[in-house]
C-alpha cells in the first residue's frame, strides 16, 4: 500500500469516488439492465437448484450455470472500485418464489465476492422489512441495540460494514422508503475545504455499539473506528451514528460537544441537496454499494395493509478478496463493525455449526426475531 505524503493528505482527494448528484443529471451509466439471455439463466437456475446447493456452491461451478453474467460482474466490480455504485435492473423476480429470489440473489453475489453473516442469526441472505422495530438514530430516540434495517424508520446516511452492500427489490413499500446515496470522498473534501477542525474528530474515530449481538466474553464495543481514512489518491469512510451512538451510551460516556458538533456537520452535507443521488427501487432491482466510498440512506415508509405486499428486500455482505483497494485498509476499516459473534462469517466458516437460514417468510422473521430485534 502507497502511505498518503503529507503535501497529499493537505490536498483534496481526486478520484471517480468523488461526485455529486449533478454528475448524473445526463449520465445514467450506473444503471445496467440485464438482458434476456441473463434472466432466462437465472430462471434455470432457481428452477433446477436446491437451496443448500446454491448456498454451497463455488463460484467456478457458478459461472459455469450463469455464463452471460462473467464478463458483467468484471464491470460491475471495476465500477464499485470507482465510482462506488451500480443498480442492475431486471432480476424476474415476478417469476420466481422468494426463496427463489434469494437463491439468484446470492448466486450473483457469490459472483462478485464472499457473502458474510450479517446478525447474531447467522443471516447471509438478510431481510430488510418491517418487523415492527422502533429505530432512531439521534440520542432521544436511539433503542437498545434495535437494528434500524427492522424498521420503516427514516435511516440516517450510513455505510453498512463490509466492502460492498448489495440490496435486491422484491416489493416496494405503498409510499416512500426512497433510497438515497451520497459521496464520502466527496464529504470529506467538503470538510477539508471548510470544516478541518471537524475532520480532524472524525478522523480519530468513535468506538461503534455490537448492538448485543456479541458472543460472551467479548467487548459489547468495538475499538474506535476512524470515519475517514486517507490514501494516497483516495479516500475511506465508514459512518453508522446510530451505531455511534449506542457505544457512547454502553461506555457510559457523553460525546464532547465537539464531537457532536463533527457528526452534525457530516450529516448536514451528506443531507445538502446537491450531494444525494435518490433512486426509487423497482421489483427486480440489485443496489450494489462500496461502502467505503458510499453512505446510503432511506426516506420512512407506509407498508400496504396486506402482509404479502409489504416492502421487502433481501440484504447481501460481500467481501471482495484481496485484491485492491479492499486489501489496503486496515482491520479497524476492513472489518469495522462486522467481525464479532456470529457476523462476518462465511459459509465454510459456518457450515460446521448452524445453517444459516435462507429466504425465511418475513412472518416467521417477525414471529421469531419480534423480541430480541437481533
Ligand atoms: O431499506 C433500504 O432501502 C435500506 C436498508 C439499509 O440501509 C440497510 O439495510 O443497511
Amino acid at each position: 500500500m502507497q502511505a498518503a505524503s503529507s503535501a497529499q493528505l493537505a490536498l483534496p482527494v481526486d478520484h471517480p469516488s468523488v461526485w455529486t448528484a449533478g454528475d448524473f443529471a445526463d449520465d445514467d451509466s450506473w444503471l445496467c439492465y440485464l438482458s434476456d439471455e441473463q434472466a432466462g439463466q437465472l430462471l434455470a437456475l432457481v428452477a433446477g437448484g436446491e437451496p443448500s446447493e446454491v448456498m454451497a456452491s463455488s463460484r467456478a461451478a457458478m459461472a459455469s450455470l450463469l455464463p452471460s453474467f462473467v464478463p458483467v460482474v468484471e464491470q460491475l466490480k471495476r465500477d464499485l472500485r470507482l465510482r462506488g455504485f451500480v443498480l442492475l435492473r431486471g432480476v424476474p423476480v415476478q417469476d420466481m418464489s422468494q426463496e427463489q429470489a434469494g437463491m439468484a440473489f446470492w448466486a450473483i453475489g457469490l459472483l462478485m465476492g464472499v457473502g458474510l453473516t450479517q446478525n447474531a442469526r447467522s443471516d447471509l441472505i438478510c431481510p430488510v422489512t418491517d418487523m415492527g422495530v422502533r429505530f432512531g438514530y439521534s440520542e432521544a430516540t436511539t433503542q437498545h441495540n434495535a437494528r434500524g434495517y427492522q424498521s420503516r424508520a427514516d435511516l440516517n446516511y450510513h455505510c453498512d460494514p463490509t466492502d460492498v452492500v448489495a440490496l435486491l427489490c422484491l416489493r416496494k413499500a405503498k409510499s416512500g422508503g426512497q433510497s438515497s446515496i451520497v459521496s464520502t470522498p466527496a464529504i470529506y473534501n467538503e470538510m477539508l475545504r471548510a470544516h478541518p477542525r471537524q475532520l480532524e474528530l472524525l478522523m480519530r474515530g468513535f468506538p461503534y455499539d455490537r448492538k448485543g449481538e456479541e458472543s460472551p466474553g467479548e467487548a459489547p464495543v468495538t475499538e474506535r473506528i476512524p470515519v475517514f481514512r486517507r490514501h494516497a489518491s483516495r479516500v475511506s469512510c465508514r459512518y453508522a451514528r446510530s451505531y455511534i451512538i449506542g457505544a457512547a451510551l454502553k461506555l457510559g460516556v457523553d460525546l464532547t460537544s465537539q464531537e457532536q458538533e463533527a457528526l452534525d456537520c457530516f450529516d448536514a452535507l451528506a443531507r445538502r441537496e446537491d450531494m444525494a443521488l435518490k433512486m426509487s427501487f423497482e421489483p427486480g432491482d440489485i443496489q450494489l454499494l462500496n461502502n467505503f466510498t458510499v453512505i446510503h440512506g432511506r426516506t420512512s415508509y407506509e407498508d400496504h395493509a396486506e402482509p404479502e405486499l409489504r416492502r421487502f428486500l433481501y440484504r447481501l455482505w460481500l467481501h471482495l478478496g484481496d485484491e485492491a483497494p479492499w486489501s489496503e485498509e486496515c482491520e479497524a476499516m476492513r472489518w469495522a463493525f462486522a467481525r464479532f459473534g456470529k457476523l462476518g462469517l462465511n459459509v465454510s466458516q459456518i457450515e460446521a455449526g448452524q445453517m444459516a437460514r435462507v429466504a425465511a417468510s418475513p412472518d416467521k422473521l417477525a414471529a421469531a426475531d419480534a423480541p430480541s430485534n437481533q
